[in-house]
């Protein structure tokens, strides 16, 4: 049996983004992620006994400021070389041929494919004869069809196409060495290793056409678990390929319904769940969340306007659940008064005569003007820092939006007043 690695977008020594120090995070890991998932695609590559392992693309998030990062990859090949095991690699649109100015020598299992035209690796392993196809980006800006100049596969080869590409360019990655489908399909080969969007995703299991997605998720756009693909070919034929996780830290969206909740403790309680859940299933990953509360809820009108104490709440409750080991990238309150506007009108009462208060003062020119103005002396004896800090009813007083204000306070104020009834 022979078996190889297949893997893409490990963009070492891009930093993760989203959690600051401020918060519980451990700031050596947002900077070394990228470094560590891929010593661990090493580690497993060597476990495994694989034959090669392919690098499809952006191996690197930009061109090395310093040595230190070229360093790090020459260590990791060597480790390769000493196992025995091939690399075929190429270059990206983060790490494009002419962007990459410094080089290191680098140990002979490395096989960087060219940026000027497509070019063949072939290697002998112990009988099987492999073909390896696939060109570099020259520039970042590649944008041409580097398929269509592939060459045809070889006769008696296992034949392997690499490729970083934006496919049909519907992805929010661009429309980098674009092609479709049918054309990879159509070329002949038993396996497109494919690169470029961090997702991963099989398109198609005859040939194989796979994306393994990015090998660490670096902030909360990517969320879940992340790895490479590891590959076996077993009596002239191609198992269907496994992931192997490698990644050691994880985004997870962490979704708190709080239709049940009557008090803000109630809400801090009920995420505690929800971090315990996720935690129990992150593989023993440290996890970084970003947490949405949702539903109608009693406890809404206790939330408003109060994100810096929830989130210092939410982040005391994360150190309670899960020690280091999970993290709050942000909150976001979107859940809904319990009480719906029709039915407190409904009422007929004093509450109701507030709402339609409430309701015209955000149309009220001369009151909007007033509450302008003495806000602006408050604004004006505001420190800095708390000044600047991104809570949404402070923005809509910076940006002097008061009708939206008032519409977003007022739900909050009916509710707390219908809860004190
Ligand atoms: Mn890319």
């Amino acid at each position: 049996m022979l078996k190889f690695v297949h893997a893409a977008d490990t963009h070492i020594d891009s930093a993760l983004s989203g959690l600051s120090a401020h918060d519980n995070a451990v700031p050596d890991l947002m900077r070394t992620a990228t470094r560590s998932a891929f010593s661990n695609l090493i580690d497993r590559t060597i476990a495994e006994k694989a034959a090669f392992l392919l690098l499809v693309g952006d191996v690197f998030d930009t061109a090395w400021k310093e040595s230190n990062t070229g360093m790090f990859f020459v260590r990791e090949m060597a480790r390769l070389n000493v196992a025995k095991i091939q690399v075929v690699m190429l270059r990206g649109n983060h790490d494009a041929a002419n962007e990459m100015t410094k080089s290191l020598p680098l140990t002979p299992n490395v096989h960087i494919l060219s940026s000027e035209a497509p070019e063949t690796v072939r290697f002998d392993l112990d009988g099987v004869r492999v073909a390896v196809h696939g060109q570099s980006f020259k520039h970042a800006e590649t944008t041409q069809n580097l398929l269509s100049k592939y060459p045809a596969p070889l006769d008696g080869y296992l034949n392997i196409g690499m490729l970083h590409t934006g496919l049909e360019g519907n992805t929010p990655h661009g429309n980098y060495a674009p092609c479709s489908l049918d054309e990879l399909k159509n070329k002949g080969y038993a396996y497109f290793a494919l690169g470029h969007i961090h997702l991963h995703q099989i398109h198609c299991e005859a040939p194989w056409v796979v994306m393994p997605g990015n090998l660490q998720g670096r902030h909360v756009q990517e969320l879940g678990p992340r790895g490479a693909m590891l590959v076996s070919y077993e009596n002239g034929e191609l198992q269907p390929p496994q992931r192997i996780f490698v990644d050691v830290l994880r985004w997870q969206m962490a979704e708190v319904d709080i239709s049940t909740a009557k008090t803000r403790d109630d809400v801090v309680a009920q995420a505690g769940v929800v971090f315990r859940q996720l935690l129990d299933d992150a593989d023993g990953r440290p996890l970084a969340c970003r947490v949405t509360l949702t539903g109608k809820s009693a406890a809404h009108g206790a939330l408003f306007g109060q994100e810096q104490l929830l989130r210092a709440e939410l982040t005391a409750q994360a150190i309670n659940v899960g020690g280091e080991e999970i993290w709050i990238e942000k909150v976001k309150v979107r859940s809904e008064p319990a009480t719906d506007a029709l039915v407190i009108a409904a009422r007929g009462d004093a509450l109701s005569e507030l709402q339609a208060l409430l309701g015209d003062a955000a149309k009220d020119p001369e009151f909007l003007a007033s509450l302008e103005s003495e806000f602006a002396v408050l604004l004006s004896k505001m420190p800095h820092d708390i000044y600047r800090q991104e809570v949404p009813a402070l923005r809509a007083v910076r940006d002097g939006d008061f009708a939206t204000l008032i519409r977003e306070i007022a739900p909050s104020v009916l509710d707390r007043i219908t809860l004190e009834a």
